[in-house]
């Protein structure tokens, strides 16, 4: 019994012990290779570590087996030894019978024991032969596996390489990319200057087009406006051409009636230089009746001063405002009777004045400032009409008219110089 937990503990340990040195054999590999190892080659390392524990299953369970056989050899060798004791005991005994039989029946009893447990590790010896080569046939399949991963490893590893150089080139691939996206995005912002650039030129221009637009309505109306002036023009012309023929065969007919104008006014011309002969004997007489006139003038002053005293107010003002300067200087508007009065009164006034004649207080009814009757009258053509919508009562003497047809009513409020008389 202790025999045999002895070696089962040994086989235990044993194998624990090489699992362990797997392990660790396993991990002092990881621990030893580069971390950087890919995950197949990770694999495949796990796979020989199981693969090496297999081999050790494999010689734990061999080296079980030896152990049994060698148990078994014990237990035989016990049991020939403890038959020979038997075999002495028995001498004993039959010496010693009944102190012996004890023994006997204890030893008796052991070896059934003994039997009874050989039975059991014989049972056990054939169940561990079984699992043996169970565990063989799962060897040879891990072998086989093994085979396969290794294979699968080796595909892997290219696999791996191939994956590499892919990676290589997608790196270098990348930076490329990276580098073309630097040169695209350069290139992005230089076209989005230039975008913003011809968008402002853009705006610039529809604003241009419109100003262009407005510009060419204008012209386009200005054109029109000119080609209807233009159209209008071309009528007055062929009006004027007309006119132009008109008048070219008026000017041929009046340049015969010139010539024969010419030729009147040369006959005029010397009936003129006739009348101009008669003319100056004329002026020559009429300079003397003027100087005739002056010396009767001078006698007629002569006798106005013996018979009053005349003389013309210095302001113009209306009627009454005359009559009153009048007044103001000792005299009154004059009053004329008398044809010789008339005539010596109008050869000195050189513009028209107001006299003293009116029909201010009754219509139609003349009166002189002293009330007296209007007898003699010197109204020029057509005088008195009361012009003005009948607001015409104050008299005037116009010597630009003949001398003895000179009055003319007019509105009292016009401002004229008055003639006064002392
Ligand atoms: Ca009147
Ligand atoms: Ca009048």
């Amino acid at each position: 019994m202790e025999l045999v937990n002895v070696y089962e503990s040994d086989n235990h340990e044993t194998c624990s012990k090489y699992n362990k040195m797997g392990l660790n054999r396993d991990g002092d590999t990881y621990a030893n290779k580069d971390r950087k190892l890919s995950y197949t080659e990770e694999r495949a390392r796990n796979q020989r570590g199981l693969s090496i524990g297999n081999k050790c299953v494999v010689l734990s369970t061999v080296c079980f087996s030896l152990m049994c056989i060698f148990l078994v050899a014990a237990i035989v060798v016990l049991h020939i030894k403890l038959t020979a004791e038997r075999e002495v005991q028995a001498t004993h005994m039959l010496q010693s019978s009944s102190r012996d039989q004890k023994e006997k029946d204890l030893l008796q009893n052991s070896f059934s024991s003994l039997s009874q447990k050989n039975l059991e590790l014989e049972t056990r010896v054939k169940g561990l032969t079984a699992e043996k080569d169970q565990l063989q046939s799962i060897s040879s399949s891990l072998s086989q596996k093994k085979l396969e991963l290794e294979t699968k490893v080796k595909d892997l590893t290219a696999e791996k390489s191939q994956l590499q150089s892919i990676f290589s080139s997608l790196s270098q691939k990348k930076l490329e990319l990276e580098t073309r996206v630097k040169d695209l995005t350069t290139e992005k912002d230089q076209l989005q200057s230039s975008f913003s650039s011809l968008s402002q030129k853009k705006l610039e221009l529809e604003t241009r087009v419109k100003d262009l637009t407005a510009e060419k309505s204008q012209l386009q109306s200005s054109f029109s406006s000119l080609n209807q002036k233009k159209l209008e023009l071309e009528t007055r012309v062929k009006d004027l051409t007309t006119e132009k023929t008109q008048l070219q065969s008026n000017f041929n007919s009046l340049n015969q009636k010139k010539l024969e104008l010419e030729t009147r006014v040369n006959d005029l011309t010397a009936e003129k230089s006739q009348l101009q002969r008669d003319f100056n004997s004329l002026n020559e007489k009429k300079l003397e009746l003027e100087r005739r006139v002056t010396s009767l003038s001078e006698e007629l002053k002569k006798e106005a001063s013996k018979r009053g005293w005349f003389f013309v107010s210095t302001e113009l003002k209306s009627w009454s405002d005359s009559r009153q300067y009048c007044r103001d200087h000792g005299a009154d508007l004059i009053i004329i009777k008398s044809e010789e009065k008339q005539r010596h009164i109008s050869s000195f006034i050189s513009e028209s004045v107001w006299i003293g004649l009116s029909d201010r207080e009754n219509e139609g009814i003349m009166k002189w400032v002293d009330n007296s009757k209007l007898d003699q009258v010197f109204w020029a053509t057509g005088q008195p009409d009361n012009y003005q919508g009948g607001n015409e009562d104050c008299i005037e003497l116009m010597p630009s008219h003949p001398i003895l047809e000179n009055w003319n009513d007019r509105p009292c409020f016009e401002k004229k110089k008055g003639i006064c008389e002392k």
